[in-house]
């Protein structure tokens, strides 16, 4: 993933054609485009093929299996066209290792959950924390999940694992784009505040300038 814009438009929307002419429509002002479960159960594997002829595609599984498992799901999602793949880090460093190892076989990438942005997550995820960042780096991975709506909690992963930070839960999680980054995020992740408002691609837009306009800045 090549850094322009430190924007990773979350496509989670269940329409193939909706999802494709966004994500088109806004490639100028992403990095990437992320999908999980609700596109790819609604639409099919192919849709990662798809969107990848328009952008780099982060295939956000969050697997959390086997080895053997996590391996052959990661081949899948890096056989249609994903550059990455996101991953547990509870499951262990073996688990983990998978994904790097299938990743390795396809130059692609995978990013680590050591923490997450919704309420509750503090309840095992927090304590945790220093053994999921020990793991990820064991595992060799190219960058961890980290919460966006939380910068003090990027700063402490920051401080513990030198690595790429991609920040979630900006926008309708609470979170501040300008705030993450400033934290010390490397890319923020934004969904239902681009593709719920009104005019998603100029919401795409006015978030992309907000960090780039700080990035300058910096
Ligand atoms: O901790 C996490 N929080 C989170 O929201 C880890 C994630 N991977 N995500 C994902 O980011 C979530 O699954 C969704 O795809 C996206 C956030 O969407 P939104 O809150 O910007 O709509």
């Amino acid at each position: 993933m090549q850094k322009q814009n430190g924007l990773i438009f979350a496509a989670d929307l269940k329409e193939r054609r909706k999802t494709l002419n966004l994500t088109r429509k806004i490639s100028d002002y992403i990095d990437a485009v992320k999908v999980n479960y609700p596109l790819v159960l609604s639409t099919g594997a192919e849709i990662i093929s798809d969107l990848s002829d328009i952008t780099d595609v982060i295939a956000d599984f969050k697997l959390a299996d086997v080895p053997h498992i996590n391996s052959r799901i990661s081949k899948i999602a890096f056989n249609k066209g994903a550059s990455a793949v996101i991953c547990h880090a509870f499951t262990g460093e073996e688990s983990l290792k998978s994904c790097t190892k299938t990743a390795s076989e396809f130059d692609g990438e995978v990013y680590s959950v050591v923490n997450m942005s919704h309420p509750g997550s503090e309840d095992v995820m927090d304590s945790s924390l220093p053994k999921l960042c020990e793991i990820s780096k064991k595992a060799d991975i190219d960058g961890v999940i980290a919460p966006g709506n939380q910068p003090d909690k990027i700063e402490m992963i920051k401080n513990k694992i030198d690595t790429k930070i991609l920040s979630p839960g900006i926008g309708a999680q609470g979170g501040k784009g300008k705030k993450a980054i400033s934290a010390g995020a490397d890319y923020i992740i934004v969904g239902r505040s681009i593709y719920d408002s009104t005019d998603p691609v100029k919401s795409a837009k006015k978030i992309r300038d907000n960090i780039k306009m700080y990035y300058s800045n910096e």
